[in-house]
């Protein structure tokens, strides 16, 4: 058997690329997710080709080969289920306890709407054989924006963070200007943060432990002399006060701020929020234009509804998820895998753990 990989932008169109190519003479391995060079997120399949093109004849083999795509996919889905009974350090999942779906998300209070189009499309490909974790994992990643990191900060230069007071923006700009400045990147930090006592004060410690140049900004004129200052850079993160959504004098003051910049506008919602107030977030921040959603505070819930609700109400591009107060650790890239797998797992309450 010769092994061979494929891949392409989505599952469905590596498994009719090996059709195409190799058609019955094709036994699926396995599957992964990877990200191309320029960032891109793309699907690996590996391949054994159960046919020798120097002997011109089908060797016997003990595997079985494909015969049709949906043959092809229930032995991806039966090599997924290998993969993961051969791991033994992987905790249960709730699936093996119950299989109901739609409960295990109303748990983790994702909205009765959303609930019902995931349960309903994961029903829908049931009959491909794949786990629920396999289908949960392909339908988040039709419904969420998941972008890898290479190519969400890539065309811009100036990065703003907003969201709601103490939501980790100041933390989660500084966890992110370290990857920046390791990369060799020359960045500036600018602090629109003087309403809050030591808020600017925070940028300016970060930016002398980064060595890098800073601006405490106190009104609009502040913000452009910074910017003009700093235009060489090759990246300004902007950290900015953290606003009451039922209050609008921030709002207006935020908006005008942020117009003068072309500033890729990142707003940081923390998880432990209830799963119904996190979904109206996006909403209630959209005049200020966010494009992207970061998601703080993981470790501090088992809950992560809220993620599924603001996500997909919002249509923002989600990338990155924070879980604890270390700068810069504690930072990760969310993508459906790993959002299908705790979204599986039954939300446990802090003290079920000791
Ligand atoms: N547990 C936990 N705490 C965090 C996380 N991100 C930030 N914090 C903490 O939350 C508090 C507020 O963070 P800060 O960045 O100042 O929030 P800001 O007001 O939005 O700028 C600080 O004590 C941070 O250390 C996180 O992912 N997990
Ligand atoms: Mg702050």
């Amino acid at each position: 058997m010769r092994l061979t990989t494929v891949t392409a932008p989505t599952l469905k169109q590596a498994m009719s690329r090996i059709q195409q190519e190799y058609g019955d003479d094709a036994v699926v391995l396995s599957s992964k997710q990877i990200l191309s060079p320029t960032g891109e997120s793309l699907m690996e399949v590996s391949v054994g080709i159960d046919k020798d093109p120097s002997q011109g004849m089908q060797p016997q083999s003990q595997t079985a080969t494909a015969n049709s795509q949906a043959d092809v996919m229930k032995m991806l889905a039966s090599s997924y289920k290998k993969d993961a009974a051969s791991n033994p350090t992987e905790p249960p999942l709730a699936e093996e306890q119950t299989t109901d779906l739609s409960a295990l998300l109303n748990e983790h209070g994702v909205a009765a709407e959303f609930t019902q189009r995931i349960d309903k499309a994961c029903s829908s490909l049931a009959e491909t054989g794949f786990s629920t974790e396999d289908t949960l994992e392909m339908v988040l990643s039709k419904m969420v924006q998941f972008t890898p990191s290479g190519k969400l900060l890539g065309g811009r230069k100036i990065l703003a963070f907003i969201g709601p007071t103490g939501a980790g923006k100041t933390t989660t700009l500084a966890k992110l200007a370290v990857e920046e400045r390791k990369k060799g990147a020359d960045i500036g930090l600018i602090s629109l943060d003087h309403f809050k006592i030591g808020g600017a004060e925070q940028i300016k410690i970060y930016a002398e432990a980064l060595g890098a140049d800073y601006a405490l900004c106190e009104n609009i004129n502040d913000v452009k002399d910074a910017l003009e200052r700093f235009d060489h850079k090759d990246r300004i993160f902007i950290d900015t006060m953290g606003i009451n959504p039922f209050e609008r004098s921030r709002f207006d003051y935020l908006k005008k701020v942020l117009g003068q910049t072309n500033a890729q506008v990142n707003l940081v919602l923390p998880c432990n929020l209830h799963a119904q107030e996190l979904a109206t977030l996006p909403r209630a921040f959209r005049e200020l234009n966010p494009q992207m959603l970061t998601f703080s505070k993981m470790d501090e819930t088992a809950h992560l509804g809220g993620i599924i609700n603001a996500a997909i109400s919002s249509e923002l591009k989600v990338c990155y998820a924070t879980d604890g107060q270390q700068v810069p650790d504690d930072i990760l890239e969310l993508d459906a895998p790993s959002l299908a797998r705790k979204l599986l797992t039954k939300p446990k309450l802090p003290w079920e753990d000791f």
